[in-house]
């Protein structure tokens, strides 16, 4: 982790905040993204007295549409495929994001910090929002301040995510500079995302230029992690690729979408990089190569879903971990949110 974040000369402690939403089951792109990534920083830094804190962000899954079955079924089975991919309650904090109010009221602060224009650039709003804005939700609109909240709320200064969330974060960070200057205080940490990696942005396998996404309407678009053996086989073998060998060297993916995904998925898979990959399978069609990728995908994501259903059958122990990771959370969160009240000069 790089050295804590400065402002006006003052360190913030480092602190690791993420989070993912409980929006369907989790893919194979958040897991190579953000999960993964989430346990190497709960490794890193143990011992060391920085916190890690990871959290189901139930508020922001209902910015669209959530069936209540579904929201407390995905939320239990986040929690499920955090654990079973390797956090430790024991290590990080692991929370639920609703459980904690301090993330909602500080939201509502960075609400009236954040301008109407900064939301309206945000690529994610216009994806989501697509044409039909005046019928999204409101919280659809104001979700990424929310998501300032979340990580500001605990002074959080790395915040490991894909890709896609890169300009959340900087808009975190432009929160904080905003109301540091407003109120002339220096009180909000520079965040910093952490996106490193072969697989920061794993590309839906029907379509190279799209995300793999959780609630894309086409299953075939992604593996899930709860996917058995012939589901993850049978996707791979029906990923869209192109008729081309694979080449030997990553400039030759270059303007090949869908078997750059592939190859990407592998390096990173099988820890390696696309280059010593492409070393190995340089000249193979896609009829061996896919197989090859299915056998790693099971080798490495079986262990995974297994104890994830094994824990699926003790919800209420799920419900224990999250109950008693939100009073962990909350005692950092809480005088934050009341030293903003201070600053902002709301009567405690
Ligand atoms: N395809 C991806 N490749 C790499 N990282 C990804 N992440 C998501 N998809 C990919 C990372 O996973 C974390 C959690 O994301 P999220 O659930 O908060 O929202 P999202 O980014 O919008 O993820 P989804 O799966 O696409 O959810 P829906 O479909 O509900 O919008 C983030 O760190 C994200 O970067």
């Amino acid at each position: 982790m790089s050295d804590a974040p400065q402002q006006n000369g003052t360190a913030f402690p480092p602190r690791v905040f993420s989070g993912i939403q409980p929006s369907g089951g989790l893919t194979l792109g958040n897991y190579l993204g953000a999960i993964r990534r989430f346990v190497n920083m709960q490794e890193a830094n143990q011992g060391k007295g920085i916190e890690t804190l990871y959290c189901m962000v139930d508020q922001h899954a209902i910015t669209v549409p959530q069936s209540p079955a579904d929201l407390t079924r995905n939320t239990r089975e986040l929690a499920a495929g955090y654990i079973a991919a390797g956090l430790d309650p024991a290590k990080s904090i692991l929370f639920n994001q609703s459980q904690v109010a301090e993330h909602a009221q500080l939201g509502w602060i960075f609400n009236c910090v954040a301008r109407m224009g900064w939301m309206q650039r945000m690529t994610q709003w216009k994806d989501k929002a697509g044409k039909n804005t005046q019928n999204a939700s409101l919280g659809l609109f104001a979700y990424p301040a929310l998501m300032a909240a979340d990580i500001l709320v605990y002074h959080a200064t790395h915040v490991p995510v894909g890709e896609d969330q890169k300009q959340h974060v900087e808009l975190t960070r432009d929160i904080a500079a905003k109301f540091n200057h407003d109120y002339g205080v220096d009180f909000f940490p520079m965040t910093e995302p952490v996106i490193e990696g072969a697989a920061t942005r794993v590309m839906s396998l029907r379509d190279g230029s799209k995300k793999m996404s959780k609630s894309d309407p086409s299953d075939a678009s992604r593996i899930n992690m709860t996917d058995d053996a012939d589901a993850i086989a049978q996707k791979i073998r029906k990923a869209r690729t192109d008729p081309d060998a694979l080449p030997s060297e990553v400039e030759g993916l270059k303007d090949r979408a869908e078997a750059r995904n592939l190859v990407n998925i592998y390096a990173a898979l099988d820890n390696r990089t696309v280059d010593q990959v492409l070393s190995e399978v340089g000249g193979k069609q896609f009829s061996e190569f896919k197989p090859m990728l299915a056998d790693l995908a099971v080798a490495r994501l079986s262990p995974i879903s297994t104890e994830m259903a094994r824990l699926m059958q003790t919800p209420d122990e799920i419900d224990t971990i999250l109950r008693s990771g939100a009073e962990r959370a909350r005692a950092i969160a809480a005088p934050i949110l009341q030293q903003t009240y201070d600053i902002v000069g709301m009567i405690r």
